[in-house]
């Protein structure tokens, strides 16, 4: 009896060892790149310890006791077993961390070229007489500095020959977080808001400091916490208590926070009769309310308004125009230096005009109107967020008014959680596209760095991927889309390549049997994706409401504009929408040289073709093959896209861990399924007006066209 005991409780022990390593390397991705795994080998580890046992970090702010503290996360991390409870305390640094103006002077002296280019929140990495430098002019920069540092032993830089001056190109770089007060997120795929209201502000969870450091560590300096489609509760006292609570939280990481504000606010907020900007008292209400938010947050960053765009009230309601509008809250926040960010997302269906002209034809006229305090938010292309659109004609267009980016980080309609699609290769498509505005060079980047046209404020925005999945964006491979965000707005002319290889060392390993082939597929992933979903310039053919999967059928209901019908408008004629003078003329809105390169149906780039074009099915293209062929082939090609993403991840087993591991090739399996999805649905039902067969190698649809047009699903997340 008792020896079976002793062997029942032996085995016990042994099944725990073997546990051991598995839990060791157990990785739900919650770090995300701030993994900081061990350095494991012995030489490098050597070489990083001589510099990373002997730190100096001799400031006292509160940036520095943050500072101190992720050298003490990365320090256990990299080097387990040691002692960092002191880190930050040597008194013969071989690391030292601190604000130029207190650099020793043989340091200072013989970098003052350097130091002198450092702008607001840059930071430098130098090396001088064996020590390494990190500085910067403001406690935000030096934090960015330290994460330049860590970066750089993350990516197995060697510290001895450290060189780096960064500046941020772009002033402002913030997450739009399109989250709801009941943390329910507005097109949100991983899990629900990480905002917990009901326990703020008494409670500042573990997971607001780690947003807070994730976002520290690639320049994001700004946030806005609540939907666009705004609830005026966030401005009433109890809410503004608990967004104070959190803009406390992000304060010592140089991260400011925005509110979203309901025009009508002082309407549903204090009865008043009218939300009219010209009205007295509206605008005494605002000033009134700014000054009670400042109260809260003394370093609030502003508003951002979502005004006269689906459902949400605005200065159209009292025949106001949108500076109308801007202005009223620009003026309240003015005394406290605070930003109206502005949205140019304003369309509606009462306007016949096509819908891509209508942010374009409102704001143009009135450039040069907007208070200084007041950036207008543009999303990257006329429609919305789709896979692939033109760049926003507004850029270029506006040189007396400052316009921000906005791009959605959050894969509405690039698959939502399970598909990998690297969103910087879209992103820097956009970024580097020329507008002419002031002849060739023109481009988007330097509209937004204010380079282009000396705009007073520079600012770009991405709508958050995030929630409280444990891996914070669902899909394990859409952390590199937050992560690129943030390094795209600090320089929007940033290599995506470089990118991407940092994030893949940070966040996996540094094993370039693994960094090599999955940043391969990284880079072609989003032309993959654009084949499968919307080839050829296709846009808004995805499925109504939850917008997941396809949906080249929708058509009728409350609005027009809605619909796939609207945009793609096939007939056995041909299909696509015509931008051109003999149709909608949207071309008109870019420049002479942009429309030059659209305008004509057989020199366009495909990948717009039937964005500006209507083409006949059987018209011959460029590539040798009718437009029903090269629809069908690129279909094809992009479901093949996807099956090789998938058979390169499975060759990666055993190169990482295997939680993460085992998550991807779960949902490449989806994707794959996906994009066979897409591929037949969209090909039965366009075959329709085509009348015509696959051609050779596209393979046959699994189902009939009745079957992909009644499938329904029910609570898919986000709406
Ligand atoms: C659309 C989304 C909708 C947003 C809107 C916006 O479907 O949920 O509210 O954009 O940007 O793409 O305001």
């Amino acid at each position: 009896m008792m020896n079976s005991y002793r062997n029942y409780l032996w085995a016990i022990c042994l099944f725990l060892v073997f546990q051991l390593p598995f839990k060791a390397s157990a990785n739900e991705g919650y770090k995300l790149w701030l993994q900081y795994a061990p350095i494991e080998d012995s030489k490098e580890r050597e070489s990083y310890w001589a510099f990373f046992s002997q730190i100096k970090v001799p400031g006292n702010s509160a940036t520095d006791a943050v500072i101190r503290k992720e050298l003490q996360i990365a320090g256990r991390g990299f080097f387990p077993g040691e002692d960092f409870s002191s880190v930050g305390a040597s008194t013969d640094p071989k690391i030292w961390i601190g604000k130029a103006a207190s650099l020793p002077s043989s340091a200072a002296d013989a970098m003052a070229n350097k130091l002198a280019s450092l702008t607001k929140d840059g930071y430098a990495l130098f090396v001088r007489d064996g020590r390494v430098y990190v500085t910067s002019q403001t406690d935000t920069g030096l934090l960015y500095g330290t994460f330049g540092l860590l970066k750089a032993m993350q990516t197995r830089q060697p510290l001895a020959s450290l060189d780096v001056t960064e500046n941020p190109k772009i002033q402002t770089r913030m997450l739009n977080h399109w989250d709801n007060l009941n943390r329910t997120v507005e097109r949100g795929y991983a899990g629900f808001s990480i905002w917990n209201w009901h326990r703020l502000p008494k409670h500042i969870d573990q997971q607001y400091i780690d947003y807070a450091r994730a976002n520290a560590s690639i320049g994001v300096n700004a946030t806005s916490i609540t939907n666009v489609n705004a609830n005026a509760l966030v401005l009433t006292p109890v809410y503004l208590e608990k967004a104070a609570a959190l803009a406390d939280a992000f304060r010592p990481y140089g991260i400011r926070v925005f509110l979203t504000a309901r025009f009508n606010a002082p309407m549903q907020l204090d009865g008043l009769e009218t939300a009219d900007p010209l009205d007295p008292a509206v605008q005494e209400w605002w000033k009134r309310k700014a000054d009670e938010i400042y109260q809260y947050i003394p370093d609030f960053g502003g508003f951002l308004v979502k005004a006269d765009s689906e459902g949400q009230p605005g200065p159209h309601n009292y025949g106001r125009t949108q500076a109308d509008g801007a202005n009223l809250l620009a003026e309240a926040l003015k005394p406290h230096g605070g930003l109206v960010m502005w949205r140019a997302f304003v369309y509606s269906e009462n306007t016949p005009t096509d819908r891509t002209k209508q942010a374009y034809d409102e704001f143009k006229p009135l450039d040069g109107k907007f208070k200084d305090n007041v950036i207008v938010q543009v999303k990257n292309g006329p429609l919305d967020f789709q896979p692939r659109e033109p760049f926003h004609p507004l850029f270029g267009a506006m040189p007396e008014t400052p316009l921000m980016m906005e791009f959605q980080i959050t894969k509405e309609y690039l698959g939502q959680d399970t598909h990998w699609v690297n969103l910087a290769s879209m992103w820097k498509e956009v970024l580097q596209a020329d507008t002419y505005a002031n002849g060739a060079g023109s481009t988007v980047s330097r509209v937004l760095d204010g380079t282009l046209h000396g705009y007073n404020h520079t600012a770009i925005a991405g709508v958050a991927n995030i929630g409280t999945d444990r891996n914070w964006t669902g899909h394990p491979m859409a952390q590199a889309d937050w992560y690129s965000f943030g390094r795209l707005a600090w320089n929007p002319d940033a290599d995506i390549q470089e990118i991407a290889k940092d994030w893949l060392k940070m966040t996996f390993t540094n094993n370039p049997s693994f960094v090599e082939p999955v940043m391969d597929v990284m880079m072609k992933s989003y032309g993959i994706l654009v084949d499968y979903m919307t080839p050829l310039g296709l846009h808004h053919i995805m499925a109504r409401s939850h917008h997941w999967g396809p949906g080249p059928w929708v058509t009728g209901g409350r609005r027009d504009d809605w619909t796939a019908t609207y945009y793609h408008r096939a007939s056995e004629d041909g299909i696509g929408f015509d931008r051109t003078e003999a149709g909608s003329n949207a071309l008109e809105q870019y420049a002479p040289e942009v429309r030059e390169q659209w305008r004509n149906l057989d020199t366009i780039s495909l990948d717009y073709l039937l964005w500006f074009h209507r083409v006949a099915w059987d018209k011959e293209l460029a590539t040798g093959n009718t437009l029903w062929e090269e629809m069908a082939i690129r279909y094809q090609r992009g479901v093949e896209g996807a099956r090789w993403m998938e058979q390169t991840w499975l060759a990666q087993e055993g190169h990482i861990d295997e939680e993460r591991f085992e998550h991807m090739r779960s949902f490449l399996a989806i994707q794959v399924s996906e994009a066979e999805w897409w591929r037949d649905a969209c090909l039965l039902y366009f075959q329709q007006f085509s009348r015509q067969p696959l051609p050779l190698g596209v393979e046959k649809p699994k189902h009939d066209l009745a079957y992909y047009q009644d499938f329904r699903r029910f609570f898919v997340p986000g709406i």
